[in-house]
């Protein structure tokens, strides 16, 4: 199965974004369809399909990616706000290249849809 997602693209600057935060490891980038007034999405340079086919090898790059989350929350002074994984489509992920959602901004219900 193909790697090749419009997240690839847009790490290769073939698609341009609203980077938020980058480093060696990771992108963060506003969502194109805003759910709350902040909506940022935190994606690893490695294309990992989603938490179902990450490995142990990725251990310390999970980590990473949820303390950049409340990092980059933390820049866009949320306080309270919600990291979101969708795995599979129909847990609602429709691009297969993992990432978090940072949503934040309003107040969020639960539970969620
Ligand atoms: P998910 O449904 O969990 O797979 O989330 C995918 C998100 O990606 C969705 O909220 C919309 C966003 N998205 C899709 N294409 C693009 C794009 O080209 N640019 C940006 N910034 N976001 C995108």
């Amino acid at each position: 199965m193909s790697d090749e997602t419009i997240f690839s693209q847009i790490l290769r600057k073939e698609i341009p974004c609203d980077e938020i935060y980058a480093d060696k490891q990771c992108l963060a980038f506003r969502d194109i369809q805003p759910q709350a007034p902040i909506h940022i999405l935190l994606i690893p340079r490695k294309a990992i399909r989603n938490l179902n086919t990450a490995k142990q090898e990725d251990t310390q790059l999970l980590g990473h990616l949820l303390l950049v989350s409340a990092k980059i929350a933390q820049q866009q002074g949320l306080s309270s706000w919600r990291t979101v994984i969708n795995n599979g489509a129909e847990a609602g992920q429709t691009v297969f290249h993992l990432h978090i959602h940072i949503i934040g901004g309003r107040t969020l219900n639960w539970p969620p849809g």
